[in-house]
C-alpha cells in the first residue's frame, strides 16, 4: 500500500513536470512559424536566378553578329517610295474666251486649281490659239487673268497657234513679248519662244515637253534647234505640243507627220486647231527590222465653240506608262460621249 502511495506520488510529480514542460512548448511554437515564413523566400530567389543568368550568358556570347542585322533594315526603305502618278492639265484653243467671254478664263483656272491636289497636277499645257488675235492687246488683257488665277505652283507651257501670231500677219513679234514666255530661260526657247521645251522630272523619270509654234516645223533654224534639244534629251520620251496636226477623223498635216516620224523619242502629240476631238495612233519602225515598235498617240481637242468648252487632265502612271485622258467641261463634270464616236475619255496603254 505504501509502495502504491509512493508510486502515485512519483507519478503525480512527473505529471507536474510534464505540465511544466507542456506549458513551455506553446511559447516555443511561434519560432517555427517564423522559420516557415522564412523558408519560401530563399527557395524562390535562388531557383530563378541561375536560370536567367544562363539564358543571358548564351546571347552575350553572340554580340558580334548583332550589329550585322542593323544595316539590313536600312536597305528595306529603298524600294518603299513607289512612283506617284502625276497629271498635266491640257487646255486647247481659248480664243473665243479672249474674244467673247473672258469670265470663262477664271472658271477654267478655278476648275484646274480645285483638282490640283487630288490629281497631282504639275502644270498647264496650252496647245495654241490662246487668243483670237495676238495683235489685239485687249485680248491679252482678257487672257492674262487666267494665268494670274492659276495656282502659283503650276507651270504654264504654251505654243503659238495661227491666231496668236495673227491669221493674216503670221508674225511672232506681238506674241513673243508675253510675260509667260519671258519667264522661260533663254536656253529653253528658240528665238524668244517660237519653240520651247522643259523637262518634267516626276515619278522617278524624265519626260521632255516640246512645244513647236505655228509654222515652225517648216523653219530650218527652228528644226535645227529642236533636233539639238531632242539629241540632248534622247534618253527620255517626248511629248510634242503643236497647234495644228490632226485635221479630221483620218486626215492630218503630212509635213507634221513626217517631222514626227523622223524623231523617234516622240510618243504623244497634243494639238488643237480644228473643231471637235480626234485621236490617231501612228506606228513606226525606227530600227528597220520590219516591226513597228513605236506608237505615237496624237490627240486633237478643240471645243471652244461648244456651250461648255472641254479641257483634259492627262494622268501619267509611272509604273505602267499608261496615260488616263479625262475630259472635263467648264462646270467640272465629265464630258459626255458623242453618239457614234470613240469615247471622249479613255486610257492609252504604253503611252510613253
Ligand atoms: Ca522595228
Amino acid at each position: 500500500m505504501k509502495r502504491v502511495c509512493l508510486l502515485m506520488a512519483a507519478l503525480a510529480a512527473l505529471m507536474v513536470g510534464c505540465g511544466r514542460q507542456l506549458a513551455e512548448v506553446p511559447e516555443a511554437t511561434p519560432a517555427p512559424t517564423a522559420v516557415v515564413t522564412a523558408t519560401p523566400t530563399p527557395t524562390a530567389t535562388p531557383t530563378p536566378t541561375p536560370t536567367p543568368v544562363l539564358v543571358t550568358m548564351a546571347p552575350t556570347s553572340v554580340p558580334t553578329p548583332v550589329p550585322t542585322p542593323t544595316p539590313t533594315p536600312t536597305a528595306t526603305p529603298t524600294p518603299t517610295p513607289a512612283p506617284t502618278p502625276f497629271s498635266l492639265a491640257w487646255v486647247p484653243d481659248t480664243q473665243h474666251f479672249a474674244y467673247f467671254d473672258p469670265q470663262k478664263f477664271l472658271t477654267l483656272a478655278e476648275r484646274i486649281n480645285e483638282r490640283r491636289e487630288s490629281d497631282n497636277i504639275l502644270g498647264v499645257i496650252h496647245s495654241g490659239d490662246l487668243v483670237d488675235n495676238g495683235f489685239k492687246s485687249w485680248q491679252w488683257d482678257n487672257f492674262d487673268p487666267f494665268l494670274e488665277n492659276l495656282d502659283p505652283s503650276l507651270f504654264f507651257f504654251p505654243v503659238a497657234g495661227n491666231h496668236d501670231i495673227g491669221t493674216q500677219a503670221q508674225e511672232y513679234y506681238a506674241y513673243l513679248p508675253r510675260p509667260f514666255l519671258k519667264a522661260y530661260p533663254d536656253e529653253q526657247k528658240y528665238d524668244g519662244g517660237k519653240v520651247i521645251y522643259r523637262v518634267l522630272s516626276e515619278g522617278g523619270e524624265d519626260i521632255l515637253l516640246l512645244g513647236i509654234g505655228w509654222n515652225m516645223w517648216m523653219d530650218r533654224g527652228a528644226m535645227r534647234w529642236t533636233d539639238e534639244v531632242l539629241a540632248a534629251h534622247q534618253d527620255m520620251p517626248c511629248i510634242l505640243v503643236i497647234h495644228g496636226f490632226l485635221l479630221s477623223e483620218t486626215g492630218y498635216y503630212q509635213s507634221v507627220e513626217q517631222m514626227i516620224a523622223a524623231r523617234p523619242t516622240i510618243r504623244l502629240v497634243l494639238c488643237g486647231h480644228m473643231d471637235g476631238y480626234y485621236t490617231h495612233v501612228f506606228t513606226y519602225d525606227d530600227d528597220g527590222d520590219g516591226v513597228k515598235e513605236r506608237t505615237v498617240t496624237a490627240m486633237m481637242l478643240n471645243m471652244q465653240r461648244a456651250q461648255d468648252y472641254a479641257f483634259r487632265i492627262l494622268t501619267f502612271d509611272p509604273l505602267s506608262h499608261a496615260v488616263t485622258v479625262n475630259t472635263l467641261l467648264l462646270d467640272g463634270s465629265p464630258a459626255p460621249d458623242y453618239p457614234n464616236r470613240e469615247p471622249i475619255s479613255f486610257t492609252i496603254e504604253n503611252a510613253y
